[in-house]
Protein backbone atom coordinates (compact mmCIF):
# COMPACT_ATOMS: atom_id res chain seq x y z
CA UNK A 1 0.00 0.00 0.00
CA UNK A 2 2.81 2.36 0.81
CA UNK A 3 3.10 4.98 -2.05
CA UNK A 4 5.76 4.31 -5.36
CA UNK A 5 7.94 7.00 -4.98
CA UNK A 6 7.18 8.18 -8.38
CA UNK A 7 3.62 9.17 -7.20
CA UNK A 8 5.79 10.94 -4.16
CA UNK A 9 7.93 12.77 -6.60
CA UNK A 10 4.89 14.03 -8.96
CA UNK A 11 2.90 15.08 -5.83
CA UNK A 12 6.00 17.49 -4.83
CA UNK A 13 6.23 18.65 -8.14
CA UNK A 14 2.30 19.71 -8.23
CA UNK A 15 3.03 21.01 -4.89
CA UNK A 16 5.65 23.58 -6.80
CA UNK A 17 3.52 23.92 -9.62
CA UNK A 18 0.47 25.83 -7.38
CA UNK A 19 2.26 27.38 -5.24
CA UNK A 20 4.18 28.75 -8.09
CA UNK A 21 0.68 29.52 -9.55
CA UNK A 22 -0.10 31.53 -6.40
CA UNK A 23 2.76 33.71 -6.86
CA UNK A 24 1.39 34.15 -11.01
CA UNK A 25 4.68 32.97 -12.08
CA UNK A 26 3.76 32.56 -15.96
CA UNK A 27 4.70 29.55 -18.01
CA UNK A 28 6.88 27.80 -15.33
CA UNK A 29 3.44 25.68 -13.26
CA UNK A 30 2.15 24.18 -16.91
CA UNK A 31 5.54 22.34 -17.02
CA UNK A 32 5.91 21.41 -13.44
CA UNK A 33 2.40 19.61 -13.88
CA UNK A 34 3.45 18.40 -17.13
CA UNK A 35 6.63 17.17 -16.01
CA UNK A 36 4.78 15.77 -12.57
CA UNK A 37 2.17 13.66 -14.91
CA UNK A 38 4.68 11.65 -16.88
CA UNK A 39 6.99 11.17 -13.65
CA UNK A 40 3.86 10.08 -11.71
CA UNK A 41 3.27 7.40 -15.47
CA UNK A 42 6.83 6.63 -15.53
CA UNK A 43 7.22 2.82 -15.62
CA UNK A 44 10.43 2.71 -13.87
CA UNK A 45 11.04 3.78 -10.25
CA UNK A 46 12.09 7.14 -10.28
CA UNK A 47 14.70 6.33 -7.60
CA UNK A 48 16.09 4.09 -9.63
CA UNK A 49 16.81 7.10 -12.41
CA UNK A 50 18.15 9.49 -9.59
CA UNK A 51 20.64 7.20 -8.42
CA UNK A 52 22.30 7.19 -11.93
CA UNK A 53 22.06 11.24 -12.54
CA UNK A 54 20.54 13.77 -13.95
CA UNK A 55 20.79 12.44 -17.15
CA UNK A 56 18.78 9.63 -16.73
CA UNK A 57 16.18 11.29 -15.22
CA UNK A 58 15.72 13.51 -18.05
CA UNK A 59 15.14 10.61 -20.09
CA UNK A 60 11.39 11.28 -18.71
CA UNK A 61 9.29 13.56 -21.15
CA UNK A 62 8.60 16.99 -20.45
CA UNK A 63 11.85 16.87 -17.38
CA UNK A 64 14.13 18.61 -18.37
CA UNK A 65 17.28 20.42 -16.55
CA UNK A 66 15.94 22.24 -14.01
CA UNK A 67 13.18 20.06 -12.74
CA UNK A 68 15.74 17.20 -13.21
CA UNK A 69 18.51 18.77 -11.25
CA UNK A 70 15.66 18.99 -8.10
CA UNK A 71 14.31 15.70 -8.16
CA UNK A 72 18.36 14.51 -7.87
CA UNK A 73 18.26 17.36 -4.91
CA UNK A 74 15.41 15.70 -3.08
CA UNK A 75 16.71 12.39 -3.64
CA UNK A 76 20.30 13.50 -1.98
CA UNK A 77 18.89 15.73 0.74
CA UNK A 78 15.09 14.75 1.37
CA UNK A 79 14.62 18.48 0.19
CA UNK A 80 13.91 20.89 -2.34
CA UNK A 81 15.53 24.11 -1.40
CA UNK A 82 13.35 26.58 -3.74
CA UNK A 83 10.34 24.68 -2.87
CA UNK A 84 11.08 24.67 1.12
CA UNK A 85 11.41 28.76 0.08
CA UNK A 86 8.35 29.08 -1.19
CA UNK A 87 6.21 27.12 1.56
CA UNK A 88 7.62 29.28 3.83
CA UNK A 89 6.70 32.47 1.58
CA UNK A 90 3.22 31.31 1.15
CA UNK A 91 2.24 29.01 4.03
CA UNK A 92 -1.29 28.41 3.22
CA UNK A 93 -3.21 24.98 3.27
CA UNK A 94 -3.23 24.86 -0.36
CA UNK A 95 -5.55 22.00 -0.20
CA UNK A 96 -7.69 22.55 1.88
CA UNK A 97 -8.31 25.70 0.34
CA UNK A 98 -8.27 24.34 -3.27
CA UNK A 99 -10.93 21.80 -2.47
CA UNK A 100 -13.29 24.81 -2.48
CA UNK A 101 -14.94 24.76 -5.73
CA UNK A 102 -14.13 28.37 -7.82
CA UNK A 103 -10.77 28.56 -5.28
CA UNK A 104 -7.46 27.55 -7.40
CA UNK A 105 -4.09 28.18 -6.30
CA UNK A 106 -3.84 31.67 -8.20
CA UNK A 107 -6.81 32.77 -5.82
CA UNK A 108 -4.99 31.30 -3.07
CA UNK A 109 -1.80 33.54 -3.69
CA UNK A 110 -4.52 36.46 -4.34
CA UNK A 111 -6.29 36.42 -0.41
CA UNK A 112 -2.78 35.02 1.23
CA UNK A 113 -1.29 38.52 0.06
CA UNK A 114 -4.07 40.24 0.78
CA UNK A 115 -5.67 39.11 4.02
CA UNK A 116 -3.25 36.76 5.19
CA UNK A 117 -5.71 33.67 4.01
CA UNK A 118 -4.15 30.34 5.41
CA UNK A 119 -6.99 27.84 5.98
CA UNK A 120 -10.74 27.11 5.45
CA UNK A 121 -11.52 28.30 8.67
CA UNK A 122 -10.25 31.76 7.77
CA UNK A 123 -11.29 31.86 3.98
CA UNK A 124 -14.82 31.40 5.35
CA UNK A 125 -14.43 34.00 8.29
CA UNK A 126 -13.22 36.23 5.47
CA UNK A 127 -16.23 35.92 3.41
CA UNK A 128 -18.72 36.04 6.04
CA UNK A 129 -17.28 39.51 6.88
CA UNK A 130 -17.68 40.66 3.59
CA UNK A 131 -13.35 41.31 3.12
CA UNK A 132 -13.50 38.80 0.15
CA UNK A 133 -14.91 41.60 -2.33
CA UNK A 134 -12.97 44.33 -1.40
CA UNK A 135 -9.79 42.87 -2.70
CA UNK A 136 -9.22 44.04 -6.23
CA UNK A 137 -10.48 41.70 -8.75
CA UNK A 138 -12.92 39.87 -6.69
CA UNK A 139 -16.22 40.81 -6.52
CA UNK A 140 -19.16 39.91 -4.27
CA UNK A 141 -20.53 37.21 -6.72
CA UNK A 142 -17.34 35.75 -5.92
CA UNK A 143 -17.84 35.93 -2.47
CA UNK A 144 -21.22 34.56 -2.36
CA UNK A 145 -19.93 31.21 -4.50
CA UNK A 146 -17.10 30.84 -1.82
CA UNK A 147 -19.47 30.72 0.60
CA UNK A 148 -21.63 28.44 -0.62
CA UNK A 149 -19.22 25.89 -1.56
CA UNK A 150 -17.55 25.90 1.68
CA UNK A 151 -19.39 23.22 3.69
CA UNK A 152 -19.42 20.94 0.38
CA UNK A 153 -15.01 21.64 0.58
CA UNK A 154 -15.40 20.69 4.38
CA UNK A 155 -16.91 17.62 4.19
CA UNK A 156 -14.98 16.09 0.98
CA UNK A 157 -11.78 16.86 3.48
CA UNK A 158 -13.34 15.03 5.75
CA UNK A 159 -14.91 12.20 4.44
CA UNK A 160 -13.43 9.06 2.52
CA UNK A 161 -14.75 7.47 -0.61
CA UNK A 162 -16.04 4.17 -0.43
CA UNK A 163 -14.13 3.33 -3.38
CA UNK A 164 -10.83 4.70 -1.93
CA UNK A 165 -11.55 2.84 1.79
CA UNK A 166 -12.96 0.02 0.91
CA UNK A 167 -9.73 -1.48 -1.01
CA UNK A 168 -7.80 -0.46 2.13
CA UNK A 169 -9.74 -2.21 4.32
CA UNK A 170 -9.90 -5.31 2.47
CA UNK A 171 -6.31 -5.13 2.27
CA UNK A 172 -6.02 -4.42 6.14
CA UNK A 173 -7.81 -7.45 6.65
CA UNK A 174 -5.82 -9.82 4.48
CA UNK A 175 -3.02 -8.76 6.58
CA UNK A 176 -4.24 -9.22 10.09
CA UNK A 177 -5.62 -12.72 8.77
CA UNK A 178 -1.90 -13.29 8.32
CA UNK A 179 -1.33 -12.49 11.79
CA UNK A 180 -1.20 -15.72 14.54
CA UNK A 181 -2.95 -14.19 17.73
CA UNK A 182 -5.96 -13.13 15.46
CA UNK A 183 -9.02 -15.24 15.48
CA UNK A 184 -10.85 -13.68 13.74
CA UNK A 185 -11.04 -10.14 11.76
CA UNK A 186 -13.70 -8.07 10.42
CA UNK A 187 -14.73 -4.65 9.34
CA UNK A 188 -16.75 -2.90 11.18
CA UNK A 189 -18.68 0.78 11.30
CA UNK A 190 -19.63 2.82 7.72
CA UNK A 191 -17.19 0.75 5.83
CA UNK A 192 -19.30 -2.46 6.92
CA UNK A 193 -22.52 -0.58 5.92
CA UNK A 194 -20.97 0.20 2.98
CA UNK A 195 -21.92 4.16 2.93
CA UNK A 196 -20.63 5.82 0.25
CA UNK A 197 -18.47 8.00 2.52
CA UNK A 198 -16.25 7.10 5.25
CA UNK A 199 -15.21 9.02 8.46
CA UNK A 200 -12.63 6.21 9.34
CA UNK A 201 -12.14 2.38 8.37
CA UNK A 202 -13.46 0.42 11.90
CA UNK A 203 -11.29 -2.74 12.16
CA UNK A 204 -12.76 -5.59 15.04
CA UNK A 205 -10.58 -8.43 15.73
CA UNK A 206 -11.19 -11.54 18.28
CA UNK A 207 -8.04 -12.67 20.33
CA UNK A 208 -6.94 -13.72 23.22
CA UNK A 209 -3.86 -12.05 22.62
CA UNK A 210 -4.31 -8.21 22.69
CA UNK A 211 -1.04 -7.19 22.90
CA UNK A 212 0.60 -9.08 19.70
CA UNK A 213 -2.22 -7.99 17.51
CA UNK A 214 -1.78 -4.36 18.41
CA UNK A 215 1.81 -4.96 18.08
CA UNK A 216 1.04 -6.36 14.58
CA UNK A 217 -1.59 -3.85 13.06
CA UNK A 218 1.48 -0.58 13.95
CA UNK A 219 3.43 -3.08 12.30
CA UNK A 220 1.37 -3.26 9.26
CA UNK A 221 3.31 -2.57 5.94
CA UNK A 222 0.31 -0.61 4.61
CA UNK A 223 0.34 2.17 7.33
CA UNK A 224 1.82 5.17 7.27
CA UNK A 225 1.86 6.41 10.62
CA UNK A 226 1.11 5.09 14.02
CA UNK A 227 -1.37 7.80 15.41
CA UNK A 228 -2.01 6.03 18.89
CA UNK A 229 -1.45 2.31 20.29
CA UNK A 230 -2.85 1.13 23.57
CA UNK A 231 -3.90 -2.17 25.27
CA UNK A 232 -6.62 -3.97 22.77
CA UNK A 233 -6.66 -0.33 20.93
CA UNK A 234 -4.87 1.49 18.32
CA UNK A 235 -4.92 3.97 14.91
CA UNK A 236 -3.32 4.24 12.08
CA UNK A 237 -3.13 6.11 9.27
CA UNK A 238 -2.57 4.44 6.06
CA UNK A 239 -3.13 6.72 1.98
CA UNK A 240 -4.11 9.56 4.53
CA UNK A 241 -7.33 7.32 5.67
CA UNK A 242 -7.17 6.83 9.21
CA UNK A 243 -7.90 2.52 10.50
CA UNK A 244 -9.60 2.20 14.31
CA UNK A 245 -8.54 -1.04 15.45
CA UNK A 246 -10.35 -2.80 18.68
CA UNK A 247 -9.22 -6.40 20.01
CA UNK A 248 -11.63 -8.35 21.99
CA UNK A 249 -11.97 -11.55 23.89
CA UNK A 250 -13.34 -14.04 21.24
CA UNK A 251 -16.52 -14.65 23.17
CA UNK A 252 -17.24 -10.73 23.19
CA UNK A 253 -16.48 -10.45 19.20
CA UNK A 254 -20.44 -10.94 17.99
CA UNK A 255 -21.75 -8.01 20.37
CA UNK A 256 -18.86 -5.48 20.04
CA UNK A 257 -19.29 -6.35 16.34
CA UNK A 258 -22.76 -5.52 16.56
CA UNK A 259 -22.30 -2.36 18.74
CA UNK A 260 -19.43 -0.93 16.54
CA UNK A 261 -20.80 -1.31 13.32
CA UNK A 262 -23.80 0.39 14.14
CA UNK A 263 -25.44 3.02 13.04
CA UNK A 264 -25.95 4.54 16.49
CA UNK A 265 -29.42 5.38 15.18
CA UNK A 266 -30.07 1.37 14.87
CA UNK A 267 -28.32 0.58 17.79
CA UNK A 268 -30.42 3.11 20.02
CA UNK A 269 -33.41 1.38 18.92
CA UNK A 270 -32.39 -1.98 19.39
CA UNK A 271 -31.45 -1.11 23.10
CA UNK A 272 -34.73 -0.05 23.57
CA UNK A 273 -36.50 -3.18 22.09
CA UNK A 274 -34.08 -4.65 24.45
CA UNK A 275 -35.18 -2.39 27.41
CA UNK A 276 -39.04 -3.06 26.95
CA UNK A 277 -37.74 -6.83 27.46
CA UNK A 278 -35.51 -6.36 30.75
CA UNK A 279 -32.56 -7.22 28.42
CA UNK A 280 -29.68 -5.11 28.64
CA UNK A 281 -27.97 -4.72 25.26
CA UNK A 282 -23.57 -3.24 24.89
CA UNK A 283 -20.94 -4.25 22.87
CA UNK A 284 -20.44 -6.91 25.39
CA UNK A 285 -23.39 -9.03 25.03
CA UNK A 286 -27.10 -9.52 25.41
CA UNK A 287 -28.53 -9.56 29.30
CA UNK A 288 -30.94 -10.62 31.00
CA UNK A 289 -31.43 -8.11 34.24
CA UNK A 290 -34.97 -9.03 35.45
CA UNK A 291 -33.32 -10.28 38.64
CA UNK A 292 -30.30 -7.47 38.78
CA UNK A 293 -30.90 -4.49 41.01
CA UNK A 294 -27.91 -2.66 39.94
CA UNK A 295 -27.05 -2.62 36.25
CA UNK A 296 -24.30 -0.24 36.69
CA UNK A 297 -21.88 -2.77 35.59
CA UNK A 298 -21.81 -3.22 31.61
CA UNK A 299 -21.94 -7.62 32.05
CA UNK A 300 -24.22 -7.36 34.82
CA UNK A 301 -27.24 -9.79 34.78
CA UNK A 302 -27.46 -13.25 33.57
CA UNK A 303 -25.40 -13.34 29.45
CA UNK A 304 -27.86 -14.97 26.75
CA UNK A 305 -25.93 -13.91 23.87
CA UNK A 306 -22.90 -11.89 22.49
CA UNK A 307 -20.53 -14.75 20.39
CA UNK A 308 -22.25 -14.33 17.23
CA UNK A 309 -24.12 -10.96 15.77
CA UNK A 310 -26.85 -13.51 15.36
CA UNK A 311 -27.37 -13.96 18.77
CA UNK A 312 -27.80 -10.53 19.57
CA UNK A 313 -30.59 -10.07 17.40
CA UNK A 314 -31.97 -13.53 18.28
CA UNK A 315 -31.99 -12.76 22.31
CA UNK A 316 -34.61 -10.00 20.45
CA UNK A 317 -36.80 -12.43 18.38
CA UNK A 318 -35.13 -10.79 15.58
CA UNK A 319 -33.43 -12.20 12.35
CA UNK A 320 -30.09 -11.29 11.82
CA UNK A 321 -30.43 -7.78 9.51
CA UNK A 322 -28.15 -6.97 7.03
CA UNK A 323 -25.36 -4.33 8.05
CA UNK A 324 -26.29 -1.97 4.81
CA UNK A 325 -30.26 -1.61 6.69
CA UNK A 326 -28.94 -0.46 9.88
CA UNK A 327 -29.91 2.80 9.53
CA UNK A 328 -33.32 2.91 11.71
CA UNK A 329 -35.39 3.40 8.54
CA UNK A 330 -37.97 0.82 9.31
CA UNK A 331 -35.38 -2.10 9.27
CA UNK A 332 -36.02 -3.34 12.76
CA UNK A 333 -40.10 -2.82 12.62
CA UNK A 334 -39.52 -4.81 9.63
CA UNK A 335 -37.59 -7.44 10.95
CA UNK A 336 -39.71 -8.17 13.79
CA UNK A 337 -42.81 -8.60 10.79
CA UNK A 338 -40.63 -11.01 9.47
CA UNK A 339 -40.67 -8.88 6.09
CA UNK A 340 -37.00 -7.61 5.76
CA UNK A 341 -35.82 -7.84 1.98
CA UNK A 342 -34.44 -10.62 0.63
CA UNK A 343 -31.64 -8.65 -0.78
CA UNK A 344 -29.56 -8.62 -3.94
CA UNK A 345 -26.62 -11.07 -3.61
CA UNK A 346 -23.66 -10.17 -5.79
CA UNK A 347 -22.97 -12.97 -7.75
CA UNK A 348 -26.76 -12.69 -8.74
CA UNK A 349 -25.75 -9.89 -11.27
CA UNK A 350 -25.03 -11.60 -14.89
CA UNK A 351 -23.65 -8.85 -16.91
CA UNK A 352 -23.22 -5.19 -17.42
CA UNK A 353 -25.18 -3.11 -19.20
CA UNK A 354 -23.41 0.04 -19.63
CA UNK A 355 -19.44 0.17 -20.50
CA UNK A 356 -17.34 1.91 -22.31
CA UNK A 357 -14.45 1.22 -25.12
CA UNK A 358 -11.91 2.85 -26.98
CA UNK A 359 -14.51 3.85 -29.50
CA UNK A 360 -15.49 6.95 -27.01
CA UNK A 361 -13.34 7.82 -23.67
CA UNK A 362 -13.08 3.79 -22.99
CA UNK A 363 -9.17 2.71 -22.32
CA UNK A 364 -9.73 -1.00 -23.78
CA UNK A 365 -10.99 -2.41 -26.92
CA UNK A 366 -14.12 -3.77 -27.56
CA UNK A 367 -12.60 -7.32 -27.60
CA UNK A 368 -10.69 -6.29 -24.44
CA UNK A 369 -14.07 -5.47 -22.46
CA UNK A 370 -16.08 -8.50 -23.41
CA UNK A 371 -12.96 -10.60 -22.54
CA UNK A 372 -12.95 -8.86 -19.12
CA UNK A 373 -16.54 -8.99 -18.54
CA UNK A 374 -16.23 -13.22 -19.41
CA UNK A 375 -13.39 -13.27 -17.15
CA UNK A 376 -15.63 -12.50 -14.28
CA UNK A 377 -17.98 -15.34 -15.23
CA UNK A 378 -20.80 -12.69 -16.48
CA UNK A 379 -23.56 -13.86 -19.12
CA UNK A 380 -23.81 -11.02 -21.52
CA UNK A 381 -21.85 -7.55 -21.88
CA UNK A 382 -23.41 -4.88 -23.46
CA UNK A 383 -20.97 -2.29 -25.17
CA UNK A 384 -22.43 1.20 -24.78
CA UNK A 385 -20.41 3.82 -25.69
CA UNK A 386 -21.08 7.69 -25.61
CA UNK A 387 -22.53 9.04 -28.15
CA UNK A 388 -21.72 13.12 -28.85
CA UNK A 389 -24.08 15.50 -27.26
CA UNK A 390 -24.71 18.08 -24.67
CA UNK A 391 -22.04 17.46 -22.19
CA UNK A 392 -19.72 15.46 -24.64
CA UNK A 393 -16.25 17.74 -24.92
CA UNK A 394 -13.63 17.09 -27.22
CA UNK A 395 -14.84 15.11 -29.70
CA UNK A 396 -15.57 11.79 -26.83
CA UNK A 397 -18.77 11.06 -28.15
CA UNK A 398 -19.60 8.88 -31.37
CA UNK A 399 -21.40 10.45 -33.74
CA UNK A 400 -24.19 8.53 -36.07
CA UNK A 401 -21.93 7.67 -38.88
CA UNK A 402 -19.17 6.07 -35.91
CA UNK A 403 -22.45 4.22 -34.23
CA UNK A 404 -23.40 2.24 -37.63
CA UNK A 405 -19.67 1.64 -38.32
CA UNK A 406 -19.83 0.27 -34.39
CA UNK A 407 -22.38 -1.88 -35.08
CA UNK A 408 -20.19 -4.12 -37.53
CA UNK A 409 -17.20 -4.24 -35.43
CA UNK A 410 -19.21 -5.19 -32.28
CA UNK A 411 -21.00 -7.94 -34.59
CA UNK A 412 -16.85 -9.10 -35.10
CA UNK A 413 -16.30 -9.76 -31.81
CA UNK A 414 -19.86 -11.42 -30.92
CA UNK A 415 -19.24 -13.54 -33.58
CA UNK A 416 -15.94 -14.84 -31.51
CA UNK A 417 -16.80 -14.35 -28.35
CA UNK A 418 -17.94 -16.74 -25.15
CA UNK A 419 -20.24 -14.93 -23.66
CA UNK A 420 -23.43 -13.33 -25.42
CA UNK A 421 -22.47 -9.89 -26.60
CA UNK A 422 -25.25 -6.75 -26.99
CA UNK A 423 -24.73 -3.66 -28.92
CA UNK A 424 -26.02 -0.40 -26.97
CA UNK A 425 -24.97 3.36 -26.96
CA UNK A 426 -24.90 5.75 -23.95
CA UNK A 427 -26.86 8.82 -25.71
CA UNK A 428 -26.97 12.09 -24.10
CA UNK A 429 -30.43 13.07 -22.35
CA UNK A 430 -30.45 17.53 -23.49
CA UNK A 431 -31.57 20.20 -20.84
CA UNK A 432 -35.37 19.10 -22.27
CA UNK A 433 -34.74 15.58 -21.79
CA UNK A 434 -34.21 15.15 -25.57
CA UNK A 435 -32.11 12.00 -26.66
CA UNK A 436 -29.06 12.94 -28.99
CA UNK A 437 -29.13 9.56 -31.24
CA UNK A 438 -31.34 9.73 -34.51
CA UNK A 439 -34.60 7.11 -33.63
CA UNK A 440 -34.06 4.66 -36.47
CA UNK A 441 -30.56 4.14 -35.25
CA UNK A 442 -31.40 4.19 -31.69
CA UNK A 443 -33.69 1.55 -32.90
CA UNK A 444 -31.14 -1.01 -34.18
CA UNK A 445 -29.35 -1.22 -31.24
CA UNK A 446 -29.92 -3.64 -28.47
CA UNK A 447 -29.76 -1.80 -25.37
CA UNK A 448 -30.11 2.66 -25.02
CA UNK A 449 -28.86 4.12 -21.96
CA UNK A 450 -29.88 8.09 -21.70
CA UNK A 451 -27.82 9.82 -19.58
CA UNK A 452 -27.82 13.58 -18.55
CA UNK A 453 -24.11 14.74 -18.63
CA UNK A 454 -24.89 19.07 -19.08
CA UNK A 455 -27.41 20.95 -17.36
CA UNK A 456 -26.90 19.37 -13.93
CA UNK A 457 -27.91 22.72 -12.31
CA UNK A 458 -31.67 22.76 -13.35
CA UNK A 459 -34.33 23.15 -10.49
CA UNK A 460 -36.30 20.42 -8.92
CA UNK A 461 -39.20 20.57 -10.82
CA UNK A 462 -37.62 20.98 -14.46
CA UNK A 463 -34.96 18.34 -13.91
CA UNK A 464 -37.63 16.01 -12.52
CA UNK A 465 -39.81 17.06 -16.04
CA UNK A 466 -36.52 16.08 -17.79
CA UNK A 467 -35.89 12.70 -16.73
CA UNK A 468 -39.50 11.90 -17.09
CA UNK A 469 -39.11 12.94 -20.74
CA UNK A 470 -36.32 10.68 -21.31
CA UNK A 471 -37.66 7.70 -19.55
CA UNK A 472 -40.82 7.97 -21.94
CA UNK A 473 -38.95 7.65 -24.95
CA UNK A 474 -39.77 4.41 -26.75
CA UNK A 475 -36.20 3.23 -27.36
CA UNK A 476 -34.63 4.34 -23.62
CA UNK A 477 -34.32 1.22 -21.88
CA UNK A 478 -32.27 2.03 -18.85
CA UNK A 479 -31.92 6.20 -17.46
CA UNK A 480 -28.05 6.37 -16.56
CA UNK A 481 -26.92 8.07 -13.52
CA UNK A 482 -30.01 9.93 -13.07
CA UNK A 483 -28.73 12.93 -10.91
CA UNK A 484 -25.29 12.86 -12.40
CA UNK A 485 -23.77 14.19 -9.53
CA UNK A 486 -20.13 13.35 -8.68
CA UNK A 487 -19.40 12.79 -5.06
CA UNK A 488 -17.79 15.44 -3.17
CA UNK A 489 -17.52 17.40 -6.75
CA UNK A 490 -21.12 18.32 -7.95
CA UNK A 491 -24.09 17.55 -6.16
CA UNK A 492 -25.93 16.77 -9.12
CA UNK A 493 -29.60 17.24 -10.12
CA UNK A 494 -32.23 17.29 -7.12
CA UNK A 495 -34.73 14.99 -8.64
CA UNK A 496 -38.68 13.97 -7.09
CA UNK A 497 -37.55 10.42 -6.97
CA UNK A 498 -40.90 9.05 -6.63
CA UNK A 499 -42.46 10.25 -9.61
CA UNK A 500 -39.42 9.32 -11.62
CA UNK A 501 -39.79 5.88 -10.61
CA UNK A 502 -43.71 6.39 -10.94
CA UNK A 503 -42.38 7.32 -15.04
CA UNK A 504 -40.26 4.01 -14.82
CA UNK A 505 -42.58 1.53 -13.70
CA UNK A 506 -45.28 2.92 -16.32
CA UNK A 507 -43.05 2.55 -19.35
CA UNK A 508 -40.33 -0.27 -18.90
CA UNK A 509 -37.52 1.56 -18.37
CA UNK A 510 -35.01 0.73 -15.92
CA UNK A 511 -33.15 3.04 -13.07
CA UNK A 512 -29.49 3.17 -13.37
CA UNK A 513 -27.32 2.34 -10.00
CA UNK A 514 -24.24 3.20 -11.08
CA UNK A 515 -21.72 1.84 -9.60
CA UNK A 516 -18.50 3.72 -10.36
CA UNK A 517 -17.46 4.94 -6.31
CA UNK A 518 -17.32 8.92 -7.22
CA UNK A 519 -21.04 8.63 -8.64
CA UNK A 520 -23.11 5.97 -6.55
CA UNK A 521 -26.11 7.01 -8.55
CA UNK A 522 -28.96 6.50 -7.88
CA UNK A 523 -28.15 6.34 -4.53
CA UNK A 524 -29.53 4.08 -1.75
CA UNK A 525 -32.39 6.94 -0.86
CA UNK A 526 -32.90 6.98 -4.83
CA UNK A 527 -32.83 3.24 -4.91
CA UNK A 528 -35.24 2.65 -2.39
CA UNK A 529 -37.79 5.08 -3.92
CA UNK A 530 -37.28 3.09 -7.16
CA UNK A 531 -38.08 -0.27 -5.59
CA UNK A 532 -40.96 0.79 -3.22
CA UNK A 533 -42.48 1.80 -6.79
CA UNK A 534 -42.05 -1.14 -8.37
CA UNK A 535 -39.55 -0.01 -10.91
CA UNK A 536 -36.84 -2.18 -11.82
CA UNK A 537 -33.27 -1.21 -11.31
CA UNK A 538 -29.91 -1.75 -13.03
CA UNK A 539 -26.85 -1.83 -11.47
CA UNK A 540 -23.91 -0.87 -13.79
CA UNK A 541 -20.06 -0.30 -13.49
CA UNK A 542 -20.12 2.64 -16.69
CA UNK A 543 -16.37 0.61 -16.92
CA UNK A 544 -14.00 2.24 -18.99
CA UNK A 545 -11.38 -0.58 -18.87
CA UNK A 546 -11.56 -4.29 -17.31
CA UNK A 547 -9.99 -3.57 -14.14
CA UNK A 548 -13.22 -1.36 -13.11
CA UNK A 549 -15.56 -3.70 -14.23
CA UNK A 550 -15.02 -4.84 -10.21
CA UNK A 551 -16.84 -1.58 -9.13
CA UNK A 552 -19.97 -3.82 -9.56
CA UNK A 553 -19.74 -4.56 -5.69
CA UNK A 554 -20.27 -0.91 -4.80
CA UNK A 555 -23.12 -0.62 -6.88
CA UNK A 556 -24.48 -4.01 -5.41
CA UNK A 557 -24.23 -2.74 -1.89
CA UNK A 558 -26.12 0.43 -2.74
CA UNK A 559 -28.55 -1.43 -3.97
CA UNK A 560 -28.75 -3.26 -1.02
CA UNK A 561 -28.74 -0.28 1.37
CA UNK A 562 -31.54 0.72 -0.64
CA UNK A 563 -33.47 -2.34 0.04
CA UNK A 564 -32.94 -3.85 -3.39
CA UNK A 565 -34.11 -7.54 -4.12
CA UNK A 566 -32.58 -9.68 -7.15
CA UNK A 567 -36.02 -9.23 -8.68
CA UNK A 568 -35.86 -5.74 -8.81
CA UNK A 569 -32.79 -5.90 -10.59
CA UNK A 570 -32.53 -6.19 -14.78
CA UNK A 571 -29.03 -7.63 -15.21
CA UNK A 572 -29.75 -10.69 -12.49
CA UNK A 573 -32.27 -11.59 -15.62
CA UNK A 574 -30.80 -14.69 -17.82
CA UNK A 575 -30.12 -13.30 -21.51
CA UNK A 576 -33.90 -14.08 -22.67
CA UNK A 577 -34.98 -12.19 -19.83
CA UNK A 578 -32.73 -9.18 -20.27
CA UNK A 579 -34.09 -9.43 -23.95
CA UNK A 580 -37.77 -9.77 -23.12
CA UNK A 581 -37.22 -6.03 -21.21
CA UNK A 582 -35.53 -4.55 -23.56
CA UNK A 583 -38.31 -4.93 -26.60
P1 LIG B 1 -18.12 7.17 10.06
O1 LIG B 1 -16.85 6.58 10.57
O2 LIG B 1 -18.30 8.59 10.41
O3 LIG B 1 -18.30 6.94 8.60
O4 LIG B 1 -19.34 6.40 10.75
P2 LIG B 1 -19.37 5.15 11.71
O5 LIG B 1 -20.78 4.70 11.74
O6 LIG B 1 -18.35 4.16 11.32
O7 LIG B 1 -19.05 5.77 13.11
P3 LIG B 1 -17.77 5.69 14.09
O8 LIG B 1 -16.53 5.30 13.38
O9 LIG B 1 -17.75 6.98 14.85
O10 LIG B 1 -18.19 4.58 15.15
C1 LIG B 1 -18.30 3.23 14.80
C2 LIG B 1 -19.57 2.64 15.30
O11 LIG B 1 -19.58 2.55 16.73
C3 LIG B 1 -20.81 3.44 14.98
O12 LIG B 1 -21.34 3.12 13.75
C4 LIG B 1 -21.76 3.01 16.04
C5 LIG B 1 -20.92 2.50 17.17
N1 LIG B 1 -21.28 3.27 18.36
C6 LIG B 1 -22.34 3.00 19.11
N2 LIG B 1 -22.46 3.87 20.08
C7 LIG B 1 -21.46 4.71 19.99
C8 LIG B 1 -21.04 5.85 20.74
O13 LIG B 1 -21.63 6.26 21.72
N3 LIG B 1 -19.93 6.48 20.30
C9 LIG B 1 -19.25 6.05 19.21
N4 LIG B 1 -18.18 6.73 18.81
N5 LIG B 1 -19.64 4.99 18.52
C10 LIG B 1 -20.73 4.32 18.89
CA1 LIG C 1 -16.09 4.57 11.11
CA1 LIG D 1 -14.07 4.89 14.35
ZN1 LIG E 1 -20.92 5.91 -19.24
Amino acid sequence: MSRSRNDEIATLLEEFADLLDAKRVEYKPRSYRRAAENVREYPQPIEELAAEGQDAVEEIQGVGDAISSKIVEYFETGEIEELEALREDLPVDMRELTSVEGVGPKTVGDLYEALGITTLDELEEAARASEIQEVKGYGAKTEENILENIPFARESQERELLGDARPLADSVLDFLDSVDAVERADVAGSIRRWKETIGDVDVLVASDAGESVVDAFTDWPGADSVIEAGTGKASVRADGIRVDLRVVVPAEFGSALQYFTGSKEHNVHLRNVAIERDLKMNEYGVFDVSDVEDTSDQRAGRRVGGETEAEMYAALDLPLISPELREDTGEIEAAADDELPDLLEPNAIRGDLHTHTDWSDGDNTIAEMVAGAAERGYEYHVVSDHATGPGMVGGVGLDDDELREQIDAVADVAAGADIEVLHGVEANVDAEGGISVADDLLDQLDVVVASPHSALGQDRETATERLVRAIEHPSVDVLGHPTGRLIHTRPGLELDYERVAEAAVEHGTALEVNANPHRLDLNDAGVRAAVEAGATIAVDTDAHSPATLDYMRYGVHTARRGWAEETDVLNTRGVEGLRAFLH
